[in-house]
């Protein structure tokens, strides 16, 4: 878990990896957050594949996700995924957000992506509790790791040091269950 795993600070717009994955919504046509972060750094070809995208298929379900282009961006794919927005944790919410990463990790091992780089998916507007998404998210790499080679390395990307404290916290406790 270690090797493949890295937590780091930053902004996911500027990274050079095999995919970044953006904490989309269901229409896919851009948003705030990291959402509109992507969306500026990446410039209209990408707002303009997303909309092709939405046209064609309707946009992109809670938990489910897409692979596009990049645009400008330094990295070579964009994987949208849609988070659940928080209302409780009664609502599937904690099923919903672990298919939003397997759901990505699976496209990313589709397309042989090496490295992948994750935001903390709904943990911002979608408002999910940030500890109870640390785990869903570790848990969920953890179990994806056993069973695929690809990505072989996924980089957790944190805004703020709350976010990067709980993911240092369960990937000790995830190792400690491998
Ligand atoms: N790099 C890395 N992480 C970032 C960046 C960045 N440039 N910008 C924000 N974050 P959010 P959500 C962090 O709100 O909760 C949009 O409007 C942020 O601090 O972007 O899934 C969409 O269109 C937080 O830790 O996504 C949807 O409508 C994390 O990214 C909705 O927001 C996710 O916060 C999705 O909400």
């Amino acid at each position: 878990m270690q090797q493949r795993l890295r937590i780091m600070h930053g902004d996911i717009t500027r990274l050079q990896v095999d995919a970044i994955v953006n904490a989309a919504n269901s229409s896919l046509l851009g948003g705030g957050g990291v959402d509109g972060a992507i969306h500026r750094a990446a410039g209209p070809a990408l707002l303009a594949e997303c909309r092709r995208l939405a046209a064609s298929q309707g946009g992109c379900a809670t938990g489910e996700a897409v692979v596009t282009g990049a645009g400008n961006l330094p990295a070579r794919a964009v994987i949208h995924t849609v988070g659940p927005v928080w209302r409780g944790g009664e609502q599937g919410e904690a099923e919903l957000l672990a298919s939003a990463w397997r759901n990505s990790l699976r496209l990313a091992a589709e397309h042989r992506f090496a490295t992948v780089a994750f935001p903390a998916i709904s943990t911002g507007i979608y408002g999910y509790p940030k500890a109870e998404a640390a785990a869903i998210a570790l848990r969920t790499i953890a179990a994806f790791f056993q069973q695929h080679d690809y990505p072989q390395q996924v980089w957790l990307v944190c805004f703020d040091q709350q976010m990067y404290r709980l993911y240092q916290q369960q990937s000790e406790l995830s190792d400690n269950t491998l």
